[in-house]
């Protein structure tokens, strides 16, 4: 396998598809209750927009502080002397290009992050021609997010300051209490992810039937455009680490989603009775170090011989090579935080996007020429190998076929 020496440092990649790509935020309603996401897509092709803001609040930055034990104001200060700047290459509110059928994807995040720090990986699909709403999750398992509430008239306002009716609300992140256990807090969240997914998911439905709709945040994007533009028959879902299990979950709850990809699945809030319960193809689609025989387990109870079952593991990958930081740290801090392995972090993410496209190509029926990266959904190519790299007890070795 080539492990990379050289400091790259170029940033978010392009989608590679044929498609310019477009995002937007869409909050609705502006309660907590509300549909909370970022939508990527195939747009038209002006310079009249910016690509987008990467993080687009500070008190996301807080929120990663909290998430690393590490002091708000400090962690504020680096991440946004770093980051404040960075850009994703989407064009923020560019408009929709309608004209053909595309395929959606709902996207949920992992414990810690948010909607916007998969950008790559949306990207790369919205290229290719799909439809990615990635979904901001309010089950306190985000490191931030917010919605707003009506200000009350006794709410103040400084002088000089502009009252607005509505003022942002922030939720930060829940950690379990020390030594209690953490199963019942997951296993909740998990239940609210997904119906975040099914909610994100009728919301975009209503949309593509020309339902007009509010949005709590500014902008003057044009959803009317997305009507009739949206392929209904052809919906999946994927996650990261707790989003994929947040997938599964929502797999189980709604046949609407024809299939599931599970990037580095985190297993650990699903239970038994989630798995008999599960009748659409699944990929799981694991680092090199994010894997223990427990984690491993609980996706071989997913073994089908009715329906395909995948998984496959990408060399010299880790946890943390699905979201954008791997792109944006030297090697050293890469290294350090453990946002980098050894493999290059562009070539992982064309394996992610690749298998990803060629097993949505699979399942969804798609006409294009995606089954090309087919070899990679059996675990063939130079950077992966089919199912796991770790031992398990030998009665499960073989439990999942390739
Ligand atoms: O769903 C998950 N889980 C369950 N999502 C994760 C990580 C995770 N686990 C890690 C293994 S465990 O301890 O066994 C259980 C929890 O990662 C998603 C994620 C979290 C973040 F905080 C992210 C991110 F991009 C993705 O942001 C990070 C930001 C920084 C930095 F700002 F400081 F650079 C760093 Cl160092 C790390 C992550």
């Amino acid at each position: 396998m080539g492990s990379y020496s050289s400091i790259q440092f170029c940033g978010i990649p392009q989608g590679k598809g044929p498609h310019t790509v477009g995002c937007t935020d869409l909050m609705s309603d502006h309660t907590i209750q509300g549909s909370f996401f970022r939508l990527y897509y195939p747009c038209v092709d002006s310079d009249e927009y910016e690509e987008a803001v990467w993080i687009p609040k500070r008190e996301y930055y807080q929120g990663l502080a909290d998430m690393l034990k590490l002091n708000r104001t400090l962690v504020d200060l680096i991440l946004s002397y770093y980051f404040g700047s960075v850009k994703c290459p989407a064009k923020m509110n560019a408009p929709f290009k309608p004209g053909e059928k595309y395929p959606l994807v709902i996207f949920s995040h992992g414990l810690g992050a948010f909607r916007t720090l998969y950008s790559a990986i949306c990207i790369g699909l919205a290229s290719h021609g799909f439809v990615v709403a990635a979904v901001e999750h309010r089950d306190e398992s985000a490191s931030a997010t917010f919605y707003f509430r009506e200000r009350s008239s006794a709410d103040s306002c400084e002088e000089d300051e502009e009252c607005e009716p509505l003022e942002e609300v922030w939720m930060y992140n829940k950690l379990p209490k020390p030594g209690a256990d953490e199963f019942p807090l997951r296993l909740e969240q998990v239940q609210k992810r997904a119906d975040e997914c099914l909610q994100a998911l009728d919301l975009i439905l209503d949309i593509n039937t020309g339902k007009p709709i509010t949005n709590a945040l500014p902008s003057d994007f044009d959803w009317s455009l997305i009507k009739g533009s949206i392929d209904v028959q052809k919906v999946a879902v994927a996650g990261h680490s707790f989003g994929a299990a947040t997938a599964i979950k929502a797999l189980g709850r709604d046949s609407r989603f024809r299939c599931g990809i599970a990037l580095d699945a985190w297993m650990f809030s699903l239970r038994d009775e989630i798995f008999s319960a599960i009748r659409q193809p699944v990929i799981f689609i694991n680092s090199e170090k994010f894997q223990w025989a427990d984690n491993i387990l609980l996706m071989k109870k997913m073994d089908s011989s009715c329906v395909e079952r995948k998984m496959i593991t990408i060399k010299g990958s880790v946890h943390q090579s699905f979201p954008d930081f791997t792109f944006l740290t030297g090697y050293l801090i890469g290294k350090i935080f453990k946002l980098k392995g050894e493999i290059d972090p562009y070539v992982g993410m064309d394996i992610i996007i690749n298998v990803t496209l060629a097993f949505l190509q699979r399942h969804l029926g798609l006409q294009k020429d995606f089954n090309k990266w087919d070899p990679l959904i059996d675990g063939e190519g130079e950077f992966v190998i089919p199912g796991t790299n770790i031992d398990l007890p030998p009665t499960h070795a073989e439990a999942m076929p390739h």
